[in-house]
C-alpha cells in the first residue's frame, strides 16, 4: 500500500459510499443548487433555533480535517440574551473604532456593496452567535505546550464546514469579525491559548429580511482544468 507507514494503527475504510457516475453528478449539482441559495444575512427574526441543530451543525464542522488531526478549534455556541448583549457592546465598541478611525478608504470603498455600519442588531436579535477559536497550542498530560500546524487553515475549514451545515439545516448565518476580537475570550471566559477567529450570527431571516444585490464569479474565472 502507498502512502502510509507502519507505524500507525489503522482500519478498513468502510464508511465510504460509492455512487454510479450519473448518481454522482447529480448529487454534485443538486448540491451546487442548494449551496446556491446560501446568503450572508444580516436581518434576522427573533425567533429561537433549538439547541440541538445547532450541536449537530457544530458536531459537523468538528469532522473537517485539520494539520496532525489537531482539531484546533473550539466553538462557544451563545443563546444566553446578557452574554449576547455583552458581545453586541463590545462589538459596537470596536467597529465604531474601525468606521470612524481605523479603516483605510479602499477597505471602506470595498464594503460599501455590502451596506454595513457599526451598528450589530444582529448581535442581540440573532437567537445564537456561535464563537469560533483557533486553539494556536494545547496542552500534554505534564501541562507542556503542543504547537498545532496550520491551525488557521484548519479552523478556516472547519468553518467551512460549520456555515454549511447550518444552510443545510436551514438556518441562515452570517460571518461576522469585528477587529480585535479578544473581548470574546473575557465574556466567554476562553484561555489564552485561543484566539476568536470568527463570530457566526446564526437563527432565521426576518420575513422581510434583505441582501446585497452581490454576484458570485463564474466557474471559469476560479478555475481552470489542465
Ligand atoms: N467588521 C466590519 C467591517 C466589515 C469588513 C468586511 I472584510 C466585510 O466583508 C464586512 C464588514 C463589520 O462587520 O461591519
Amino acid at each position: 500500500m502507498t502512502g502510509t507507514t507502519d507505524k500507525h494503527n489503522t482500519i478498513p475504510y468502510t464508511a465510504y459510499h460509492s455512487y454510479p457516475e450519473q448518481r454522482m453528478l447529480s448529487r454534485a449539482e443538486e448540491f451546487l443548487g442548494e449551496l446556491r441559495r446560501r446568503r450572508s444575512v444580516r436581518d434576522f427574526a427573533t425567533r429561537g433555533v433549538p439547541r440541538s441543530i445547532i450541536e449537530a451543525c457544530i458536531a459537523s464542522a468538528g469532522t473537517a480535517p485539520s494539520g496532525a488531526n489537531q482539531q484546533p478549534w473550539y466553538f462557544v455556541a451563545v443563546e444566553d440574551k446578557e452574554a449576547k448583549h455583552s458581545i453586541r457592546l463590545a462589538a459596537e465598541e470596536e467597529e465604531r473604532e474601525f468606521y470612524d478611525r481605523k479603516a483605510p478608504d479602499a477597505w471602506l470603498q470595498a464594503i460599501e456593496p455590502l451596506g454595513t455600519n457599526a451598528e450589530k442588531t444582529f448581535l442581540e436579535r440573532a437567537p445564537w452567535l456561535i464563537a469560533v477559536f483557533q486553539q494556536r497550542y494545547s496542552f500534554d498530560q505534564d501541562q507542556r505546550q503542543v504547537k498545532h500546524y496550520y491551525p488557521a487553515e484548519s479552523v478556516g475549514l472547519a468553518t467551512g464546514v460549520l456555515i454549511t451545515a447550518l444552510h443545510h439545516a436551514g438556518l441562515a448565518c452570517l460571518t461576522h469579525t469585528p477587529s480585535p476580537m479578544r473581548f470574546l475570550n473575557e465574556i466567554l471566559g476562553r484561555p489564552p491559548n485561543e484566539r476568536p477567529f470568527l463570530l457566526l450570527v446564526t437563527g432565521y431571516p426576518d420575513a422581510d429580511a434583505r441582501v446585497p444585490d452581490l454576484t458570485k464569479k463564474s466557474l471559469d474565472q476560479i478555475a481552470s482544468f489542465v
